[in-house]
């Protein structure tokens, strides 16, 4: 339904701001210059919040195998925000637009250094008001030289221990996730019945990455069917953004979109570089299908759902 006939309309402007490649011999500087300049254009273009990619600030190391821990150290952030990244959360606020960004995260915690693969969502004012750390991590930990690229994330990031919270903030109800997390029905659930109307999240997806031709050649059609999928089953609008092209030889998909509450894509990137793409959301759309088909209070049973958190893998079924 068009926002203006809806008369409790709540609409905001979103834009998913797609990277191309990062080389690897790209700085942070010049990755915040290239941020910087589509946090404008979506300024510009009306837009109250644009959402980047994962990793946003580096290129997609867990392609390759570092033997020690200050090898890949390199590429993680001590402080958000840090001195690179100060400017973004200054122009943020100036232009009155918030943000999501991904980054790979050192923490110092209670028990001992962490890495995570992290993602702040940061307001209008440039001030933080929540941090994910992804929990769903592809690929492995082990070094495999058979492989023409390694998928490393279980190797250099910790699973997040932080769930999937949602924030109300700048007139919505906000939620995080990151790439791998968008395939999981349990990432948008969880955050649905927390009341979330827009999950953001940012994404790096090699599509030569299996092993098998004929899942790599879906790439694009899994990324928009577990986009669309969340979205409609959880009554809530989607904005993804990818980190895409050919990435120090590593293929990987774009397809920035953003989704409605209906699993319709309203806006989706048309190329494999830096590009923005906006769109009007009005968030009261979550509520009319929150009100009928998801009406969760009404409909859900969760006494049937047991197995969802008790188990981790399936059990064989009972025998007929
Ligand atoms: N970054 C990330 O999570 N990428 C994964 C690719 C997995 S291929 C082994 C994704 O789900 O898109």
């Amino acid at each position: 339904m068009p926002a203006s006939l809806n008369p409790r309309a709540r609409p905001i402007v979103v834009a998913a701001a797609q990277m191309g490649p990062i080389a690897l011999s790209e700085t942070r500087a010049d990755c915040v210059a290239r941020l910087l300049e589509m946090m404008r254009e979506a300024a510009s273009r009306g837009a109250k919040l644009v959402v980047f990619p994962e990793l946003a600030l580096t290129t997609f190391f867990p392609r390759w195998w570092f033997e020690a821990d200050q090898e890949v150290d390199v590429f993680f952030e001590r402080e958000m925000p840090g001195p690179e990244t100060r400017i973004l959360f200054e122009t943020a606020a100036e232009l009155g637009i918030g943000f999501y960004l991904g980054y790979a995260e050192l923490a110092h915690t209670d028990a001992g250094l962490k890495r995570f693969n992290t993602a702040v969502l940061v307001n209008d004012k440039g001030a933080i008001v929540g941090k994910y750390r992804k929990v769903h991590l592809p690929g492995h930990a082990d070094h495999r030289p058979e492989r023409a690229f390694q998928h490393l994330e279980k190797r250099y990031f910790q699973p997040g221990d932080l769930g999937f919270p949602v924030w109300e903030t700048m007139g919505g109800n906000f939620g995080m996730c990151i790439c791998n997390d968008r395939r999981w029905p349990e990432t948008y659930r969880v955050m649905a019945l927390r009341s979330v109307e827009m999950v953001l999240l940012g994404y790096n997806t090699p599509n030569d990455h299996t092993g098998h031709p004929e899942i790599d050649g879906l790439s694009n059609f899994h990324n928009q069917l577990a986009m669309q999928a969340g979205a409609y089953q959880n009554a809530t609008w989607v904005v993804g953004t990818a980190k895409c092209g050919i990435e120090e030889g590593s293929p990987m998909i774009g397809q920035s979109m953003i989704v409605a509450p209906s699993g319709e894509v309203v806006a989706m990137a048309s190329t494999l570089g830096d590009e923005v793409v906006v769109a009007r959301c009005d968030l009261d759309l979550c509520r009319i299908y929150r009100e009928t088909f998801f009406n969760f209070a009404v409909h859900r049973e969760p006494a049937h759902y047991g197995p969802i958190t008790a188990q981790k893998g399936p059990v064989p079924p009972t025998n007929g």
